[in-house]
């Protein structure tokens, strides 16, 4: 469906790749538009960004009128309640709150901790080494990962809330992606692992990953 959608965002930024699995489960088609986090200091600090997000991050998507939303969340919501199916919310109460508690988990006590912002006034203040910043993002994507793990079982069935695709699946599969980048061993997660595994046999999550996006590197 065209709805003359543009998604800013950067390859393999874990928010940026949520929204575009949303887009693209979903059928919108969106004008991808990068903007990277680390080529000369970071476009997301220019001023000319700064006036699409004023936290210097990414995503933000610009709807057909030009008006401009911030947040992943925030985005999530509003492409469910503007085009509802297919649905990534629960209907039942319970497991819509279920998948926000999830969601939630990686969105407030996983991905800020590791986030780049973060990492880089580590650096910054502290002269933390590049190999410390590591092992402080694997840290916090471990502690967080065993605590969805632990939900888990009891919510997971094929997806991370029952039988259905919903939002918890969006935000995990993009922080399975981190966790191997900061070389943490997945497999100690095995709901998570599995479910990752089928998530990324899926269309929309296929053409949502890092690797496929127009500014990855070329291998
Ligand atoms: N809560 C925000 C988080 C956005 C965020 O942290 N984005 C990261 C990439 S995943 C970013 O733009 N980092 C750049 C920086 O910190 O300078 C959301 O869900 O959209």
């Amino acid at each position: 469906m065209s709805a003359n959608l543009k998604l800013y965002g950067y390859y393999r930024s874990s928010a940026s790749y949520r929204v575009r699995i949303a887009l693209h489960f979903k059928g919108l088609a969106f004008e991808n538009l990068p903007v990277h986090l680390v080529r000369d200091g970071g476009e997301q600090r220019k001023a000319e960004y700064l006036r699409l997000n004023p936290m210097g991050q990414v995503p933000a998507l610009a709807i057909e009128d030009g008006r401009v939303l911030t947040q992943s969340t925030a985005i999530l919501e509003y492409l469910e309640e503007r085009w509802p199916k297919p649905a990534l919310a629960p209907r039942d109460p319970w497991e819509r709150a279920k998948a926000r508690e999830l969601a939630q988990i990686v969105n407030s006590g996983i991905q800020p901790l590791q986030n780049l912002g973060l990492n880089r006034e580590l650096q910054r203040r502290y002269g933390e080494t590049e190999r410390g910043v590591v092992e402080w993002n694997r840290h916090w994507v471990a502690n967080g990962m065993d605590a969805f793990e632990a939900q888990l079982r009891g919510s997971a069935g094929t997806y991370c809330v029952g039988s259905d695709l919903s939002w918890a699946d969006l935000f995990l599969i993009p922080q399975m992606y981190n966790a191997r980048r900061f070389e943490l061993d997945v497999t100690r997660w095995p709901n998570a692992a599995r479910i990752d595994a089928h998530c990324r046999g899926l269309p929309a999550f296929a053409a949502a990953h890092p690797d496929r996006q127009p500014d990855a590197p070329k291998a």
